[in-house]
């Protein structure tokens, strides 16, 4: 898979900085894109011998700057091949309501309409082009649900529906759909849901092993190089330390002992 036209949301670290270095490796042309300035700089610079990159500082969240970011691209990164949704975030742990209200419009205004953003830009020319690919990255938490994940796992289920239905309105068409749904993964990712708390984000992966940033990029990687006629529709991935629990069951104090 030579010369494609890469656009990566969320490049300035994790899965998307992670997908970046893979697809530099096959020689692509990469639009990296993210808000922090300084590590896409920092990443064009270590990718630019491999292959061209453009970078552009960009806030998912704000529909002018996604629309005016794509518009503007010059000639040779225009034909976008590969569009990969990846820029995304979780606040809080909290339970819905105790939440400060702005976390989830934060989650809901960069994991779903920031996603809805980029999708309707590049969707045309894919369409208009009869190719392209868009790689979504949903989670674990868009189908199992987990005391905390209120509104972060209702964003990433809508990923993983809004891509199905993607795929229902480009049948005919050679525009493919993926949704990949991760689950624990060690990134920048805890550390932004628990606002720099180091030692609280460290607890997350303490004693497990936790998929890697590389594990996620290769994921992507193979679902786009699958041939042109097969559409990997989701792939959900875990660490080989994390399953799924049992049902919760609240229990009061004096049936608590019943059954002994
Ligand atoms: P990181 O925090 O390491 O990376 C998140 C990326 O998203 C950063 O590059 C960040 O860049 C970017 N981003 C966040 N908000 C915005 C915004 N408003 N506009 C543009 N870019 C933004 O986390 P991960 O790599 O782990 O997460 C990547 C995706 O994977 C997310 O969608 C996440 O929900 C999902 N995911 C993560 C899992 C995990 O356990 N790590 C598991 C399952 C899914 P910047 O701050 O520079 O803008
Ligand atoms: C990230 C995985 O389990 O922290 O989407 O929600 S989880």
């Amino acid at each position: 898979m030579e010369g494609k036209t890469i656009f990566i949301t969320g490049a300035s670290a994790g899965f998307g900085a992670a997908c970046s270095r893979s697809f530099a490796l096959q020689g692509n042309r990469l639009i990296l894109t993210a808000r922090r300035t300084d590590s896409l700089l920092r990443l064009q610079e270590e990718l630019a011998h491999r292959c061209d990159v453009r970078i552009i500082p960009l806030d998912v969240r704000d529909r002018e700057a996604v629309h005016g970011a794509i518009a503007s691209l010059p000639e040779r990164f225009r034909d976008i091949d590969v569009l990969i949704n990846n820029a995304g975030l979780a606040l809080g742990l909290e339970p819905a309501h105790q939440v400060d209200l702005e976390d989830w419009e934060t989650m809901v205004d960069t994991n779903i309409k920031g996603l809805m953003y980029c999708t309707r830009c590049v969707l045309p020319g894919m369409v208009a082009r009869n190719r392209g690919h868009i790689v979504n990255i949903g989670s674990t938490a868009g189908a199992w649900p987990y005391p905390g994940g209120n509104v972060y796992g209702a964003t990433k289920a809508f990923v993983t529906q809004f891509s199905r239905n993607l795929r229902c309105d480009l049948l005919g068409t050679r525009v493919r759909v993926t949704c990949i749904q991760p689950g624990m993964a060690e990134t920048e990712f805890s550390r932004v849901r628990f606002k720099g708390d180091d030692d609280k984000a460290a607890g997350v992966y303490a004693g497990a092993e936790p998929l890697t940033a590389e594990d996620i990029a290769d994921t992507v990687l193979w679902v786009v190089n699958r041939p042109a006629h097969v559409n990997v529709n989701s792939l959900e991935l875990m660490s080989i330390d994390q399953a799924w629990g049992p049902l919760a069951v609240h229990r009061t104090a004096d049936q608590a002992g019943r059954g002994d």
